[in-house]
């Protein structure tokens, strides 16, 4: 599934399994700068707070990239190297913090973790799936690149194209460029501005802090949420 790939930092070398627990839990284990492990299934594919990611065989990317220093800026980077990965195909949108949407459902979620010096960024991007694909829990508000675009998407091609534009935005973070990398992923969250609830908490997105937290502005003052969850209220 992965072939030879054009890049500095990102696939400095390659571990494809058939099946495994978690992409992240392997990238941990094994560590090296840029190595990338890739499952055709996950047997417990995580997401954030001990939440499961759904991750067939077959039918999406499930994988992890470890890093080990300058790992900051991670989170900003993995959901705009998806974005651009398939800008030719369909158009996306970023959901603070990190999820990726295709008309309101989500096909894609990024996992952040560190372990002693080693980073796992794991992305799991469902491709291939039709509805019944999915468990009836996540039918309403999960999609993937096919179901959503009604063509044939290769999942070699898409997570060559997601390795090779993270592998550039990781780049530009250890040039010092991580300013930039964080302003285009709050200009693709779109969240200034915006009406969230957050903890029974309502307000106005006023910014988005260096740390990536939002500044919300609420009747009882400022608060600052930091990769929490929201409720976006006037998409
Ligand atoms: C995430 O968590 O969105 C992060 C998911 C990261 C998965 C990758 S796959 C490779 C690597 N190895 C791992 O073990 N994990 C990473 P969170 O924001 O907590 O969202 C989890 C929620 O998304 C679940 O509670 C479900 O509601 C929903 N969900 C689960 N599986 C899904 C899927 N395949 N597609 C869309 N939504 C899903």
């Amino acid at each position: 599934m992965l072939s030879p790939l054009n890049t500095e930092i990102v696939g400095s070398r390659s571990f494809v399994y058939e099946s495994i627990g978690s992409t992240n839990d392997r990238a941990l284990e094994v560590g090296g700068d840029g190595s990338v492990i890739v499952a055709d299934r996950q047997t417990a594919g995580r997401g954030r707070r001990g939440r499961t990611w759904h991750s067939v065989s077959g039918l999406g990317l499930w994988f992890s990239i470890a890093f080990e220093h300058d790992t900051n800026g991670l989170a900003f980077a993995a959901p705009l190297a998806v974005r651009d990965a398939v800008r030719d195909i369909c158009e996306v949108r970023v959901k603070w913090p990190n999820d990726v949407l295709i008309e309101g459902r989500k096909f894609c979620g990024v996992l952040v973790e560190r372990r002693g010096n080693v980073t796992a960024l794991g992305i799991g991007i469902n491709v291939k799936h039709g509805t019944e694909d999915f468990p009836p829990e996540l039918r309403d508000q999960a999609t993937s690149l096919e179901r959503a675009t009604g063509q044939t998407v290769d999942r070699g091609d898409v997570l060559r194209r997601v390795l090779t534009a993270l592998d550039e935005r990781v780049i530009v973070i250890r040039s010092g460029g991580i300013e930039s990398v964080r302003e285009a992923w709050a200009e693709a969250c779109a969240i200034r501005g915006r009406t969230i609830r957050s903890d029974g908490k309502e307000g106005t997105v006023r910014q988005v802090d260096h740390d990536g937290g939002l500044l919300v502005n609420t009747v009882g003052g400022e608060i600052k949420i930091l990769f929490g969850e929201i409720v976006e209220l006037d998409v």
